[in-house]
């Protein structure tokens, strides 16, 4: 769907998809042309994106993306044998995670944000089951800007499911999702344009 053909008030139903040990819901324009447009372009100018370096087999390597984390002080957050310290919520953002939280009906302090420039930057396979976000988390993953492919894979079943996350699109992933399947944005070269997704997640303070 292009930006244009893209209704300012289309808030197109929910798809449920019934798969083993997973809730999978999409709500393909979530937010509207006009919304998207605003929030990616003041994302991408106002936060302080960085290209994280990672160890992979014995070798520090970039990853083919930049990143800000950011919520709540309490969120620290490890990945990759990395651990990094919240960034302050952006004013735009709280409300956001508010909303979300009501439609998903379950609570969000902290964001992961990734900015793929092109179709060249990606993210590998993996699960987010890291400890500190629970057995059972709810993941939901905002979408701004070029439509992307989405690839998830169960770990010992052999399904697998293929999405198209476009502009404004509001993906979440629940029930035992972490724990069974693994998901990945595959490169895709002929993508030109720039990409911004946030994933909304929640980490229990401390007692
Ligand atoms: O960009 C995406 O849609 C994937 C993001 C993702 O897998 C993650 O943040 O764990």
């Amino acid at each position: 769907m292009t930006r244009q053909a893209q209704s300012d008030n289309c808030k197109a139903d929910p798809q449920h998809f019934l798969l083993p040990d997973a809730a999978i819901t999409l709500w393909p324009a979530w937010l509207s042309a006009s919304e998207t447009m605003l929030l990616q372009t003041k994302l991408t100018a106002e936060l302080n994106w960085r290209q994280e370096q990672i160890r992979i087999y014995g070798k520090t390597v970039k990853i083919p993306r930049r990143q800000v984390w950011m919520g709540e002080p309490h969120c620290s957050y490890q990945y990759s044998g990395v651990r990094f310290a919240p960034e302050p919520w952006h004013p735009a953002l709280q409300p956001l995670a508010v909303k979300i939280s009501e439609l998903a009906g379950c609570p969000f302090n902290c964001v992961l944000l990734n900015l793929y420039a092109n179709g060249q930057d990606h993210m590998g396979w993996h699960a987010d089951n890291e400890p500190e976000l629970g057995e059972t988390p709810v993941i939901a993953s905002l979408s701004l800007g070029a439509t992307r492919r989405f690839d998830l894979k169960h770990r010992t079943s052999g399904h697998q499911l293929q999405l198209q996350l476009e502009n404004g699109s509001l993906l979440t992933m629940a029930g035992q999702c972490q724990q069974y399947w693994q998901h990945r944005l595959p490169k895709q070269s002929r993508v030109a344009a720039a990409r911004l997704n946030l994933t909304f997640r929640y980490i229990k303070p401390p007692a």
